[in-house]
């Protein structure tokens, strides 16, 4: 009995030292004490990006590096990671999954999905068989913006949600040989572009009783208080318009090398194809990575798992075959982000000439998704997206977990042109792009379908190598190659356009 006794003391006292309470208990999924600390719960400026690269790649040196791949319109530069297990085989010898995010301004949170995935595979090689495995055979190339000017200037400019959506290049917008010379104007210099109202005998809108931060328009015939005087701004140029000529305008993703189409069929393209100088050197980038086999581009918003076609005009660019690889990953997807959907862009969202889905299968034969992150699902767990501006549940949300955060209060200014005006509504990075307790959980989910994707890539192994004699001399060998994983080796796209 004594002997029993003695045992378990000492059992349980090396269990008990053995642990080290200092750390904390690891939560699962989750990389413990890792060795490049990041808040996934917040938007990254440029230099935050550079510095998280580097540090990931000095804490990693086996496993990541970090270069310059071009520069932007205003000189700053678009980097790229390259992670793999280089001990294992070199970055291109390796069939590889390629991320970009941040094409356009406003849609910032696959930056941080990206970085995540970066940071994700590193912290747990060599502690999650999977992630080890997946880092020994396969390499990621990681562009965490490929719009940084844009980035720049949502971040550190008033803007509101959905400025800018353009590249920075300036554009007579209104062609009055004027250039930018009718910017949006952070009248109340709180960093938001938000509205104006004007109390008005001829209003057309109300104070909703129950969201009071939200106009309704009233009833046909009825009278309102208030008229709606557009975005935060005044008339700079005195032609009797407001905020007519702003950053851009041209759409970065209009201007990839697949069916592109001019801006009077497809509005937003710039001069050509890969005329501006970020999608240039991206589109190099990838052309000189011919071992990418899946690729994934962030967007927001609207929760969905887009494929192409991205007109109609290139359905024939998608066959069965093809098709068949796409459903199964959009559909594992839907599994693993609760509220997105898999559609496909022409015919589910609208058609897109020139856009980066097209360029990656269309150009490339890489099996391409965009997703188009945040959806009002992830608020309540209820399906009843409508118009995200008048959605109800942005309101509550607001209200009952971000306890006002998220709108900027009504107040009264004194406007140049308008008179006694009031300036209020949601802050920029409200409702396109996530609030912070769930941009986490988010990156994590999108990450998971990205490393879905990836590990599907090819993975040849040897199975079986006859040797049969022959007469003089000579040896007959037969070797069975086996693709382990769902994806070909080629698309059909691929195969039939000998790409
Ligand atoms: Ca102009
Ligand atoms: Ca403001
Ligand atoms: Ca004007
Ligand atoms: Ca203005
Ligand atoms: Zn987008």
């Amino acid at each position: 009995m004594k002997s029993i006794y003695i045992f378990l003391t000492l059992f349980l006292s090396t269990s008990v030292f053995a642990q080290d309470h200092s750390a904390g208990l690891r939560a699962i999924g989750t990389p413990h004490n890792p060795k490049v600390t990041m808040s996934w719960n917040k938007y990254h400026n440029l230099d935050e990006i550079a510095d998280f690269c580097n540090r990931l790649a000095k804490a990693y040196p086996d496993l990541v590096s970090v270069e310059v791949i071009g520069k932007s319109y205003e000189k700053r530069d678009i980097l790229a990671m390259t992670i793999t297990d280089r001990k294992a085989g070199k970055p291109e010898h390796k069939p590889a999954f390629y991320i970009q995010a941040n094409i356009h301004s406003n849609e910032l949170q696959g930056t941080e999905f990206s970085m995540y995935t970066a940071w994700y595979l590193c912290e747990n090689y060599g502690k999650v068989d999977f992630i080890t495995q997946l880092m020994k055979d396969k390499t990621f190339y990681i562009l965490p913006t490929i719009n940084p000017d844009g980035r720049y200037d949502f971040i550190t400019k008033a803007n509101n949600a959905n400025t800018p959506r353009s590249g920075v290049i300036p554009m007579d917008d209104d062609a009055d040989w004027e250039i930018n010379e009718d910017m949006m104007d952070d009248l109340d210099g709180d960093g938001h572009i938000t509205m104006m109202r004007r109390k008005s005998p001829n209003g057309r809108f109300d104070i909703d009783p129950e969201y009071p931060k939200r106009m309704v328009p009233v009833k046909p015939g009825e009278a309102g208080t208030y008229e709606m005087l557009g975005m935060e701004g005044i008339d700079n140029d005195g032609d009797a318009r407001v905020n007519e000529d702003r950053t851009g305008y041209y759409d970065p993703n209009r201007d990839w090398g697949w069916n592109w189409q001019p801006d009077y069929v497809q509005g937003g393209a710039y001069k050509y194809p890969f005329s501006t100088p970020e999608i240039r050197a991206v589109k190099t980038f990838i052309m000189t990575h011919p071992n990418i086999g899946g690729g994934q581009s962030y967007h927001n918003y609207g929760g969905m798992f887009l494929r192409g076609p991205g007109a109609e005009e290139d359905l024939n660019t998608y066959d069965r075959s093809d098709i068949a690889v796409y459903d199964l990953i959009g559909k594992a997807g839907e599994t693993m982000i609760p509220g997105y959907r898999y559609l496909t862009t022409y015919k589910d969202l609208y058609s897109v000439f020139g856009g980066d889905l097209d360029f990656m299968h269309g150009a490339l034969g890489i099996y391409a998704f965009v997703n188009e992150n945040m959806i009002s699902y992830l608020l309540f767990h209820r399906k009843t997206e409508t118009n995200r501006f008048q959605n109800n549940e942005f309101y509550e949300f607001d209200k009952y977990l971000l306890f006002g955060d998220a709108y900027v209060k009504w107040k009264a200014y004194k406007h140049p042109q308008f008179g006694e005006v009031e300036i209020g509504g949601p802050k920029k990075n409200y409702i396109r792009n996530h609030p912070g307790f769930l941009l986490e959980e988010d990156a994590h989910r999108n990450m998971a379908f990205t490393l879905y994707h990836a590990y599907h890539t090819p993975k040849l192994e040897l199975t079986e190598v006859k040797t049969k004699k022959l007469s003089n001399n000579l040896k007959e060998i037969t070797i069975t190659i086996t693709n382990s994983r769902m994806i070909p080796t080629h698309s059909s796209h691929n195969e039939k356009n000998m790409i």
